[in-house]
């Protein structure tokens, strides 16, 4: 499931989740049948309300965040790419980790406190639990700092449904990509004049008949060896890899993207031997500018609306073909 999709609760910061254990502690008094006793219970109730109110948050959080153990998927590999898969186990281990310690902390003081007949200890006892409370969930700051950006992070992800055709738009930075995903389906990535716009993946859809297909707009490529690739190219070549059933390779001849056609073929080569079962679109785009006699693809212009409905066509029909999965 995408992470996308589960519900992630807020995560508090070490100093908020204190101030939430102490003042909920703060409000309770107990009667016993004499002094002692009066104190015994108002520091067990506290106790327990503090450690309890700590624990359930710390619980709900790891069991509310995604479970991202299956690595070679395309989630996975998107949140190790945007925020890194192993600061985020790291995290929740650590906040699983202070759960527990609370838990084992809370009951050795509970114990402690129903042992003792000295009423100073009593309180000395309460003290020093929220002493080394405050010690264990200092101690996770940072993770639950992280757990805060990774909520952040999976509510930017793209809504990727995994299970209808889609095609993946590639080819250089700046080569016209996102100005086609706009004219194409009902994404509206920025358009701007220089390379590396888009960051991230893009998703829209078209809908044809009573079939939606999924249009996905990623980060320009660069003509270089996967270990060279920054995370942003890495985020294109990770919708190749898990989500495309048709790629959409642009080339820009006009070489007004700012790289030349010797490097955009060598990309389109190595596009076409990492995935050389996935049928391919190869188009040319901005025909306004620079239209050749002999063009690879089909010539496009979004500026003049040339050939645009012709590569609709062909393209929703290499939509049409792609086997949809048995459910
Ligand atoms: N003249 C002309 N310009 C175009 C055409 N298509 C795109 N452009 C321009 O090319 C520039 C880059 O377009 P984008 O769609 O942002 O390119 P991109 O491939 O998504 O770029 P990155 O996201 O940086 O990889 C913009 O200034 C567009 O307006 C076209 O058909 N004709
Ligand atoms: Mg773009």
């Amino acid at each position: 499931m995408s992470p996308k999709q589960k519900r992630i609760p807020s995560v508090l910061s070490a100093d908020e989740l204190m101030d939430k254990a102490y003042s909920r502690a703060a409000k309770i008094s107990k009667n016993g049948t004499n002094a002692l006793d009066t104190r015994k219970k108002t520091a067990l109730a506290k106790v327990t309300a503090s450690g309890d109110i700590i624990i359930s948050s710390l619980t709900k959080y790891v069991d509310d965040f995604p479970r991202l153990d299956k690595e070679e998927d395309f989630f996975p590999e998107l949140v190790d790419l945007v925020i890194g898969l192993d600061g985020y186990k790291k995290s929740l281990g650590a906040v699983n980790w202070a759960a527990k310690r609370t838990e084992g902390l809370k009951n050795e003081t509970l114990r402690n406190i129903r042992w003792t007949k000295d009423m100073n200890q009593v309180e000395s006892l309460r003290r020093a639990f929220y002493g080394r409370l405050s010690s264990v969930i200092k101690r996770i700051d940072k993770d639950l700092a992280f757990l805060m950006e990774a909520k952040k992070a999976f509510r930017n992800l793209p809504a990727v449904e995994p299970d209808i055709p889609t095609a993946v738009i590639a080819g250089f930075p700046n080569v016209g990509k996102s100005r086609l995903v706009t004219v194409l389906s009902t994404a509206a990535p920025e358009v701007a004049p220089y390379p590396f716009t888009t960051k991230g993946i893009v998703i829209g859809h078209v809908t044809h008949g009573w079939r939606t297909y999924q249009i996905i707009d990623t980060p320009g490529l660069l003509d270089r060896t996967l270990d060279e690739r920054n995370a942003i190219e890495k985020q294109a070549v990770l919708a190749l890899k898990y989500l495309t059933d048709v790629i959409i390779f642009i080339i820009d001849p006009s070489e007004t993207c700012g790289y030349d056609m010797e490097k955009q073929m060598a990309l389109l080569r190595s596009v076409q031997e990492g995935f050389p079962s996935v049928p391919l679109l190869v188009l040319e785009s901005k025909s306004d500018i620079l239209l050749r006699d002999e063009p690879l693809g089909l010539p496009i212009s979004v500026e003049t609306g040339q050939n645009i409905e012709e590569m609709k066509d062909r393209l929703l029909a290499m939509l049409r073909a792609v086997p949809v999965p048995e459910s």
